[in-house]
């Protein structure tokens, strides 16, 4: 399981900022208004408690400000208890929480308690940055290739699959791709045969593993994986439009979806 570091959330406003432009300039729409369109729901300032979990590898430095300033960001009205683990649930309560924020090393949830409504981070990371994709303004077909078919990836490919894409999956994971393609109806991808694409979907936590063989010029890359899929050198020679940020697009769906 890839833990999150400090590093990867230093500057959390800044990489949302730039993270909901790219959504804009691909989609047409914000982070907002994705969420909006996907679970078909609106936020109206809830009450977020955010329970700092010191169990496994314990706190991690700036996830709970993180998760602080991005629920800030989309207008919920949020706090980070001072205590963590069941006493900070307690507190969390306590204080009027509508919806707890919490994550140990395994599992990052979103509970609504007026409506019993619970959200896993994976999933719903995995669906949001699918729906992204699919909504690339200038795609050229309805052709996408998901590298990835893991606890984020293949919900993703299965949200194209449901919207009627024609997705090709890759994993490294062979026995995971047979599964995904029996259990999905996706094309195993070979990349042996040449073919570019105009929608990529990638959810590993490897570098690099979008070659160049597969890019087309202006195409979406929309990646959760930590660290970044692709070269900065091949992103500037194909013009990629990259959707790539480490926590709060994620959240976002969460949130949305338990609303
Ligand atoms: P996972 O371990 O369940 O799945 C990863 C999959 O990638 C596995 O099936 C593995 O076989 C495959 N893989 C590994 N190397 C590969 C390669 N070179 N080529 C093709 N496939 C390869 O992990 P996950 O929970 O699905 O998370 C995937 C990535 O997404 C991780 O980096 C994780 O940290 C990140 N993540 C980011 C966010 C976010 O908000 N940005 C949220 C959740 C997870
Ligand atoms: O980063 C994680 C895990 N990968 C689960 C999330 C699934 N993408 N957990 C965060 C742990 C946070 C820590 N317990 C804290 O600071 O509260």
């Amino acid at each position: 399981m890839a833990l999150l570091t400090p590093d990867d959330l230093i500057n959390i406003n800044k990489q949302l900022q730039e993270a909901d432009s790219a959504v804009r300039r691909v989609t047409g729409l914000d982070i907002k208004g994705i969420c909006k369109a996907l679970y078909g729901t609106s936020q109206s300032s809830e009450k977020v408690g955010i329970v700092p979990v010191t169990s496994g590898n314990g706190i991690i430095g700036n996830f709970s400000a993180s998760l602080h300033a991005i629920t800030q960001y989309f207008g919920f009205d949020s706090f980070v208890t001072d205590s963590p683990d069941v006493s900070g649930y307690y507190e969390a309560v306590r204080n009027g929480a509508e919806i707890i924020l919490m994550a140990d090393d395994h599992t990052f949830l979103a509970h609504n308690l007026n409506n019993g409504k619970i959200a896993n981070n994976q999933p719903c990371t995995g669906m949001i940055y699918a729906e992204i994709a699919s909504r690339h303004q200038k795609a050229d077909s309805k052709d996408v290739l998901v590298i990835g078919l893991g606890k984020v990836g293949f919900p993703g490919a299965a949200h194209f699959v449901h919207k009627g894409f024609r997705v090709y999956g890759y994993d490294a994971d062979e026995t995971l791709l047979k599964r995904t393609v029996s259990n999905l109806g996706i094309i195993p991808f070979d990349f042996e045969t040449p073919k570019k694409f105009s929608i990529i979907f990638e959810a590993t936590p490897c570098a690099n593993t979008v070659p160049e063989a597969v890019l087309s010029e202006n195409c979406v890359l929309s990646t959760p994986g930590i660290p970044c899929a692709i070269s900065e050198e091949l992103q500037k020679k194909y013009n990629v439009q990259l959707v790539t940020e480490p926590l709060g697009i994620g959240t976002a769906s969460m949130l949305y979806s338990v609303l």
